[in-house]
């Protein structure tokens, strides 16, 4: 268990979110099925709407911070030392999902990777119950022990199966993402196919990748592919060192359409998809 971990984190696209969940509210709920569910822990609790933590309690904790880039309240999640593997919280107060785009802000951690080697992000199609750490999928950041430099955005398999959890696919950063700065991870799960990207606040522009793209795209190849689940954020504990992660602004738009996406200002992800898979087939974009 103590070389599994990674860490995940995101997103910054304040401006750009906050304005986009009050549009999604208005634009997507009359017209589509599927309804966006949110919570910007602007009144200071993770309890309405309803958060379950999946962690040790005695070396976790959940708490409310203010989030410099609005004054508002966010969600800092920290597990000490002792506790592992993981430290999270799962969005209860609504169902499970099978497909969605899911996003969150990411806005502080400890960077020092000499402390805390974590990886921390969001969470899909998971099974909080499972026994000794949650079962599948997230998008996360990684931040090991080599420094800024060495960290990744990575999609994981989380479960026992694969020893806690494994990266399908990962890549490191062109310019890695600092606790300075503000960032917003967007998840997107359609059928077995998951996408993810890491979009910088400052610029509004997804980050570029060591892979040359800016988004990662896999497949899970592994056997029991998971199909549903609850959602939610959370970090792991990398050789036993602690978690500390901050988000805010957590959106999750079930039955992932273009119209949601448009109205999320995250139209680009789809567009860089396919970019992506003219590429890898030799055509042109
Ligand atoms: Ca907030
Ligand atoms: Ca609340």
């Amino acid at each position: 268990m103590k070389n599994m971990l990674l860490t995940l984190s995101n997103t910054k696209r304040k401006l750009v979110l906050g304005g986009a969940v009050a549009a999604l509210s208005l634009l997507v709920s009359p017209i589509l099925q599927a309804q966006p569910y949110s919570d910007n822990w602007n009144d200071g609790n993770d309890t309405s709407p309803a958060w379950s933590h999946f962690g040790n309690s005695t070396y976790s904790s959940w708490t409310f911070p203010i989030n410099p880039a609005d004054s508002s309240y966010a969600y800092r999640i920290q597990s000490a030392t002792p506790s592992g593997p993981m430290a999270g919280s799962f969005f209860t107060s609504q169902p499970n999902q099978a497909n969605f785009t899911m996003s969150v802000d990411l806005i502080d951690w400890n960077a020092d990777s000499g402390v805390s080697r974590q990886v921390f992000g969001l969470m899909g199609r998971a099974n909080p119950s499972a026994p000794q750490i949650p079962t599948g999928y997230g998008l996360m950041v990684r931040q090991p022990s080599g420094g800024p430099g060495a960290m990744s955005l990575q999609i994981n398999r989380m479960g026992a199966d694969v020893g806690g959890v494994l990266a399908l696919t990962n890549s490191g950063f062109l310019t890695p993402p600092t606790p300075a700065g503000d960032y917003t991870l967007v998840f997107t799960a359609t059928g077995t196919t998951l996408k993810g990207q890491i979009f910088d606040k400052a610029t509004g522009l997804a980050m570029q990748l060591q892979n040359g793209f800016d988004y990662l795209s896999v497949t899970d190849p592994y056997p029991g592919a998971y199909t549903t689940g609850a959602y939610g954020v959370g970090g792991f504990l990398v050789n036993v060192t602690p978690v500390d992660v901050t988000f805010d602004n957590f959106v999750i738009v079930p039955e992932p359409s273009a119209l949601a996406l448009g109205a999320l200002g995250l139209a680009g992800l789809f567009w860089a998809g396919r970019r992506g898979r003219l590429s890898r087939s030799g055509r042109q974009a």
